[in-house]
């Protein structure tokens, strides 16, 4: 069989001046939860060690770097990778990327990502994915409430959309994929990695309960809806199981939603965390599912239609 069981493993709100070791301690305390209710793989959120921190503005970049990691594991983050490897887990964990390497021009600098690795049971780091889909402004909006400054804070990821192949519990290759927050949008995004045969897609989130510019048309309730209904049809259609992982709350006033989601390839949600704060919920996934769509409605050598598409990527 190839069932592996899979635990979303949601954050609660992260306060401005929280230290590490307060959020490190609640992770560590979900990666013990997820092991108890049996499960071989733990998903964390998008920037999971830090309030969601592009909500406030910077001027000069330098002086925000206590938000990034430059080194994984650090001595802040090693008991999160002590405990992965103690109850031999697979994890996906979110964080801010400080990285010191070439850019386009060859010329070394200080550079950041919005960042998310899957870490072995080893401890080890055995893929790197780095945000494509950056929302928001790179200069503070007038017009806006709250500030999104993704585009101010992160370049746009240079990994593309890699899938790997390892062992998870007891199955021997599991195809992994990440995508962060915004990307689960887009469904390029999702059929970069269902062309690779991805089997998990593991995607965390903090996404603001309100929209600051919904113009009249987005009623609240519809932030859930259109977060869950890009992650359904993202399964379905690349024929995966996938995880969407909140962090959820407020964070020094301002909410971000929760009800995170475990969903399989058939776009059925699983498993929906219930609260908007550290929660767990579990579900088993037979990856054998991920067949039927694969080799029918979506078998993509016998149905997709390049000659068609040539708008998708020329424009
Ligand atoms: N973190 C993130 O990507 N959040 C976005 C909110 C966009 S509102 C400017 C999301 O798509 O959920």
């Amino acid at each position: 069989t190839r069932i592996i069981t899979v635990a979303a493993a949601q954050l609660g709100p992260i306060q401005r001046n929280e230290g590490r070791d307060v959020v490190v301690a609640r992770m560590v305390r979900l990666v013990e939860k997820a092991h108890r209710h049996g499960a071989n793989v733990v998903v964390f959120p998008e920037l999971a060690l830090t309030t969601f921190f592009p909500r406030w503005y910077v001027e000069n970049l330098d002086d925000a770097d206590d938000w990034y990691e430059e080194a994984l594991p650090s001595p802040a983050t090693q008991p999160l990778f002590d405990a992965i490897r103690r109850y031999g887990m697979t994890c996906y964990l979110g964080y801010a990327e400080l990285a010191y390497e070439p850019d386009e021009t060859g010329i070394m600098r200080k550079r950041r990502f919005n960042t998310s690795v899957i870490i072995a049971p080893s401890g080890e780091i055995v893929l790197k994915y780095r945000k494509v889909h950056l929302p928001g402004d790179k200069e503070f909006s007038k017009i806006r409430n709250v500030q999104h400054l993704e585009k101010r804070y992160f370049e746009v990821g240079n990994l593309g959309f890699p899938v790997v192949a390892a062992p998870v519990g007891e199955v021997e290759r599991v195809n992994m994929g990440m995508l962060i927050c915004n990307d689960r949008r887009w469904p390029e995004a999702w059929r970069e990695l269902g062309m690779q045969q991805v089997e998990l897609v593991m995607l965390g989130y903090n996404t603001p309960a309100v929209n600051q510019e919904n113009r009249g048309f987005e009623a609240h309730h519809l932030r859930n809806f259109h977060s869950q209904l890009s992650i359904q049809a993202g399964c379905y259609q690349n024929a995966t199981f996938g995880v969407g992982v909140a962090k959820a709350g407020t964070e020094d006033g301002f909410t971000l939603m929760g009800h995170s989601v475990i969903v399989n390839p058939q776009g059925e949600v699983m498993a929906m965390a219930t609260s908007w704060d550290d929660e767990v919920i579990v579900a088993d996934c037979n990856l054998a599912m991920c067949e039927l769509g694969r080799t029918t409605i979506f078998n993509f050598a016998k149905h997709r239609r390049l000659e068609a598409y040539t708008r998708i990527t020329s424009q």
